[in-house]
């Protein structure tokens, strides 16, 4: 059994319907996934649901449900997402499942009987609004408490603490020797600067049941639930446990015939809220159980729509099942990654979104297929002439380019990369002019050329969309009437069009729409 390369997205919280923000990360992480797939590397990719704590909770009580039932109805629109996106996720966590809750108080368990979990008296201030303790910082000037913490009590309460503070200065230094663990690089100072400037307090990893009873319990002290971040951040371990990973065998007895081995994983996909979540409690949370670290934390930036951002009460969300019902799923995937690189802040304009359309995927790349396709059939009825290697070397290049940038998982970049090629490919037709060719005999064996080239470059295009464009490159491999699939990165090498060969028939990929 190898190790899998194994990818997360972070699981979303069960209190609302999914957004433009939740679509675009599990995207990111559905592109690497299938890149990985196509270049032979056996892949694993989890995605899923954060169902406890008080968020959940008082969504639920809004809506006079009991909680469990709330949240299995609401899991149904979040699972019928990730078929809409095209994800090709392996698996789907709700952390309410029972294979997760064991892993939880396996884990909990074993720090308790080491003594890193301990029981404290906490007095001080709290805000039921936030869930949140506060100190003395908080206070604004004139000694209040800022408003959106609402009315603030004083408050004695006893908790179980997890010993963080003891792991800060190995932490400092394995994210520094180890460059590559948080990603973009500004991330990675921001978490540095952190650490560097704050003294780690101790993480209070209970909520007594009296306040919270949403949760999973402390198997040593029933009388508390796990805190929500030490419960959700565990999903990433507790699924490779539950598929009977060696490595996390410690903390599960699951038996499997086909044991999966997944961790550490190489890379958990995060938005830029929750980096201290990931950067400096999971890794601490690993080390305390003796566990390796991930690879990589990838970290992209927020999604704003026409500048501000989106919330329910503004009414500006953008709802990607709309946007998929009237301009197909991979006009949603194409724009969100070719507009926003992994890092920066992001905006949604429908315009921005329809002049993408328009112009790289109707006038660039679906136009490029239709006429190149339409051509082969018009003069040649279909058939593919013999091979001719005028655009390899341009296509070679970029075909190089585009792998190595899926390597170091910039995706947008790789777009890039592979519209210079649509570029290049509709210059060439305007260039060589095939129907002016095609008004004289003895222009035959030119036309040939022109026409492999084309035929040739839609083929690549389709194994090299297809990590982004699953739909559309199997679209342009079914025009080509070709019987693989376009999934595998190998076969992006000139020449893989036989002459010969029959196609079949062009239709609009992206169909131009009067907006
Ligand atoms: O944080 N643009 O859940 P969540 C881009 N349950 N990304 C966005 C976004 C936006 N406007 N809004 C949210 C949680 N996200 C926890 C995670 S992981 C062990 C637990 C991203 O539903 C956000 O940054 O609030 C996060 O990565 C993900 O959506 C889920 O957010």
């Amino acid at each position: 059994m190898s190790k899998r390369f194994y990818i997360t997205t972070a699981i979303d919280y069960l209190n609302g319907e999914p957004h433009l923000g939740h679509a675009y990360e599990k995207i990111v992480a559905d592109v690497i996934a299938r890149f990985r797939r196509s270049s032979g590397v056996e892949t694993f990719f989890l995605t899923g649901l954060d169902e406890h704590g008080q968020k959940v909770q008082q969504a639920a009580a809004a809506k006079g449900q009991e909680t469990q039932t709330y949240c299995d109805e609401l899991a149904v629109l979040w699972q019928s997402l990730t078929v809409k996106l095209e994800l090709s996720n392996d698996d789907f966590i709700r952390t309410t499942q029972d294979r997760h809750k064991r892993f939880v108080q396996a884990v909990l368990s074993k720090l308790h009987a080491e003594g890193q979990i301990y029981k404290k008296l906490y007095e001080g201030f709290y805000s039921t609004k936030e869930e949140t303790f506060l100190t003395e910082k908080d206070r604004l000037p004139d000694g209040s408490f800022p408003a959106m913490y609402g009315e603030v009590t004083k408050l004695q309460e006893e908790n179980y603490y997890f010993r963080l503070n003891v792991h800060q200065q190995w932490l400092v230094e394995y994210i520094e020797k180890t460059p590559g663990f948080v990603e973009p690089d500004y991330r990675r100072n921001e978490v540095l600067g952190f650490l560097k400037n704050n003294e780690l307090e101790d993480l209070c990893i209970s909520r007594p049941v009296s306040r919270l009873n949403w949760g999973i319990p402390l198997p040593f002290d029933t009388g508390f639930v796990t805190y929500v971040w030490f419960d959700a951040l565990s999903n990433y371990t507790s699924v490779p446990a539950s598929a009977g990973d060696p490595v996390l065998q410690t903390f599960s007895n699951a038996t499997n015939s086909n044991p999966l081995s997944l961790w550490p994983a190489d890379i958990h996909v995060i938005g830029k809220d929750i980096l201290k979540f990931h950067a400096v409690y999971w890794p601490i949370m690993l080390r305390a159980a003796g566990l390796p670290l991930p690879g990589k934390v990838l970290v992209h930036g927020w999604w704003q729509k026409d500048g501000e951002k989106m919330s329910k009460s503004t009414g500006n969300v953008v709802d990607p099942i709309k946007v998929i019902e009237e301009w197909g799923v991979d006009a949603f995937r194409f724009y969100v990654v070719r507009e926003l690189d992994i890092g920066p802040d992001g905006n949604w304009t429908d315009a921005g979104f329809k002049s993408r359309y328009s112009a790289e995927l109707a006038n660039g790349l679906g136009n490029l297929v239709n006429r190149s396709l339409s051509m082969l059939k018009r003069y040649r009825n279909g058939v593919v002439p013999p091979r001719s290697d005028e655009l390899s070397a341009e296509a070679e290049k970029v075909i190089a380019d585009t792998r190595s940038l899926l390597e170091a998982n910039r995706l947008q970049a790789a777009l890039q990369s592979i519209w210079s090629l649509i570029t290049r490919a509709n210059q060439y037709v305007d260039q060589t002019a095939p129907f002016k060719l095609a008004k004289d005999p003895g222009k035959a064996a030119r036309l040939d050329e022109v026409l492999y080239n084309l035929a040739e470059i839609c083929r690549i295009l389709g194994v090299l969309l297809w990590p982004f464009l699953p739909k559309t490159a199997c679209n342009i491999y079914s025009q080509l009437a070709l019987t693989d699939s376009p999934d595998q990165n190998k076969t992006a090498t000139w020449g893989g069009l036989s002459a010969g060969h029959m196609i079949g028939n062009p239709a609009p990929l992206f169909p131009r729409k009067d907006t």
